[in-house]
């Protein structure tokens, strides 16, 4: 299902008020007896200290700490506004962390469907905090999914809120806003694609901001894809109409460990009309990618959003895209929410005495 958005004729930025998500309330369809909200979107977009045209839009500046904050507002201000009094989602982390916060701040009830052990620890953590009613499953997202697809076709009593639901995307497509407000139109811009709602979201932003006549092009899609878990990077790739579903995807980047994308469609779409690509990284490069935004940038991301990074640097090496052509990289989750991945990184780290340390730091600095 997709939202389809006539801008109203009369629309400028300098018209627009307020900050985030709900600045851009003129092209977000619907209407809202409540708006649940807690400030999301309005994040930084960060020029790289390394690479001369790219900017980082760091989404773990969110009020959970990552992009889905956009798409949950909207939704759950939905389900709100609809009069329903629970929601579910089966997520890889980020969206339930995000659905259980405003499900709570509108006080509804919240079913989280995790795949067991494959959810990053701080998201779990922050299902917890928040107080939602978690169900873990054996088996991965794709299983989890699944399960929750039936929840909502046999009760009609739980709102959905999971990324088919296309009222998150009219959320999340305000990064595209942000960005042509900020910078005008990028020549790409790079997303790290799961479910695939994310990259389409964005685009149909840049598009619905041609249609207003605000701008005149949408930036190239390009979306990025953990080597073992690409369906539909491969099937851009090879040039094929359908992904090739992956039974049993693996990645470090828990978030877009995804083999059944249920946005296939959208994505394909969103990259295909943009004249964009899609890349496939390997979870060496995203490790490499993760430190590299850390170490150079000082921007901690999770794994998932380091992708998006790791697929520019690929697309620098390989000549794709040239370091003086505008690129945006979005940084959809922050470090915390996967303490684990940081703490297997390496560092110079060393249990000493506490009349040590001065010797320990002369010692190091002059080697
Ligand atoms: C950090 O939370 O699918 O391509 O259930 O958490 O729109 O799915 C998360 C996805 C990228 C991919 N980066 O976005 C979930 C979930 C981070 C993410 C994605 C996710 P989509």
């Amino acid at each position: 299902m997709e939202i389809i958005v006539e801008p109203p004729k009369d629309i400028s930025f300098s018209r627009l008020r307020g900050r985030g998500v709900w600045r851009y309330s003129p092209l977000i369809p619907g209407r809202y007896s409540k708006i649940v909200s807690m400030g999301e979107g309005n994040t930084p977009l960060i020029k790289s200290s390394i690479k001369k045209g790219l900017y980082l839009k760091f989404e773990g500046a969110n009020p959970t700490g990552s992009f889905k904050d956009r798409g949950m507002t909207v939704a759950v201000s939905s389900a709100v506004s609809l009069g329903y009094k629970a929601v579910a989602a089966a997520s890889t982390g980020n969206t339930a962390a995000s659905a259980a916060a405003y499900s709570s701040r509108a006080g509804l009830k919240t079913y989280l469907v995790l795949p067991k052990g494959n959810v990053a620890l701080g998201k779990v953590a922050q299902s917890i905090l928040y107080g939602a009613t978690i169900m873990e499953v054996n088996g991965n997202f794709d299983l989890a999914m699944k399960s929750v697809m039936e929840l909502y076709r046999s009760l009609g009593l739980i709102y959905p809120l999971n990324s088919f639901n296309p009222w998150r995307l009219e959320g999340q497509k305000t990064i595209a806003f942000e960005i042509a407000e900020e910078i005008g139109v990028p020549d790409y811009v790079i997303v790290p694609v799961g479910n695939g709602g994310n990259i389409y979201a964005i685009w149909k932003g840049f598009n619905e901001l041609v249609k207003a006549g605000i701008t005149d092009r949408v930036p190239k899609m390009i979306g990025v894809q953990a080597e073992g878990a690409a369906p539909i990077a491969k099937s851009i790739i090879a040039n094929k109409d359908e992904p090739e579903f992956v039974d049993s995807p693996i990645t470090i980047a828990s978030a877009i460990k995804i083999g059944k994308p249920v946005n296939w469609k959208k994505t394909m779409k969103a990259i295909r009309e943009s004249r964009g690509t899609a890349l496939i990284v390997s979870d060496e490069e995203i490790i490499e990618a993760q430190k590299m935004l850390a170490r150079r940038e000082g921007l901690g991301v999770e794994p998932a959003s380091a992708a998006s990074y790791a697929g520019y640097l690929k697309a620098l090496s390989s000549g794709l895209i040239d370091e003086n052509e505008t690129a945006v990289t979005i940084l959809t989750g922050h470090a915390l929410k996967d303490p684990d991945a940081m703490l297997r990184m390496d560092t110079k780290r060393v249990v000493i005495q506490p009349e040590e340390v001065r010797d320990f730091v002369l010692k190091d600095l002059v080697s």
